[in-house]
């Protein structure tokens, strides 16, 4: 059975977010060559950027439902999703799209149901499903955005990956302008408060959701890292299984 390693990749990497729709090409091609070096068994899901956030927050996405900022924002996501795959390809890998939006119910803003039966036969097949952030129906407030952390969490829960990274824009999780080397719960109290927002738009919470997620899985025996892709090499070195950023680690016992 292949050994599965889930890999985000943030939009604040992949994009700049302070301006529609600008992908940072020349990072993503950087990152496609560090994936295609990886070998297989990979679960990619990236970030939406300036691809998604600016359109949720023009449509009010996050608070009411709007049928055109529905599709406008989907859309988006979808032409950064584009990129990635393309560039996954050319770089040797065997990417295919996997839209959030057709696969998954949200419920109060999350998951709660979410085909990844198809996910794992790609795996097995040496495919590499490519999923992103993206707005999704939600049984109670009609439409809703699933963050790629959440997607992260949720995947990491039913495929059981040896590996869970999250590469973003820092060196980890910062305290005092250091990354700390691991973090747990208890951890929370005390750093809290340095926790940042995500430069630009971001309507998913930023550092702070990210802990959120990776917390609750540490708690439940699935340990994360969080790492800085924009630093080459790292990618390659985290999916080889090297140590990278911020290890997020249940609580001590
Ligand atoms: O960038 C957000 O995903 P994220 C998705 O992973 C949209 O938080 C559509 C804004």
């Amino acid at each position: 059975m292949t050994v599965i390693k889930i890999l985000k990749v943030g939009g604040s990497v992949l994009t700049d977010k302070t301006r529609l729709e600008s992908a940072r090409i020349e990072t993503i091609e950087r990152i496609a060559a560090e994936i295609a070096r990886c070998g297989t068994g990979l679960v990619l899901v990236h970030g939406a950027g300036s691809f998604g956030h600016i359109h949720a927050k023009e449509y009010g996405l996050a608070e009411s439902f709007s049928p055109e900022g529905i599709l406008e924002t989907h859309r988006s996501v979808v032409r950064l999703n584009d990129l990635v795959v393309e560039r996954l390809r050319r770089a040797g890998s065997s990417p295919v799209p996997v839209h959030p939006l057709s696969c998954t119910v949200l419920r109060g803003g999350r998951i709660e149901a979410m085909e990844t039966e198809q996910v794992v036969e790609m795996v097995d097949r040496g495919l590499v499903p490519v999923l992103h952030g993206d707005v999704a129906m939600d049984r109670s407030k009609g439409a809703g955005i699933v963050s790629g952390d959440q997607l992260v969490a949720h995947l990491a829960r039913s495929l059981l990956p040896g590996i869970v990274a999250l590469g973003t824009a820092a060196d980890g999780v910062l305290f005092n302008g250091e990354p700390l080397a691991e973090v747990r719960r208890e951890d929370l109290s005390r750093i809290g408060s340095e926790l940042g927002a995500s430069a630009g738009v971001d309507v998913t919470g930023g550092m702070r959701g990210k802990l959120e997620e990776l917390l609750d899985l540490a708690d439940e025996g699935v340990s994360s890292v969080i790492f800085n892709a924009e630093r080459a090499g790292l990618v390659e070195r985290v999916l080889a299984g090297k140590r990278a950023g911020t290890l997020v680690e249940g609580r001590r016992i």
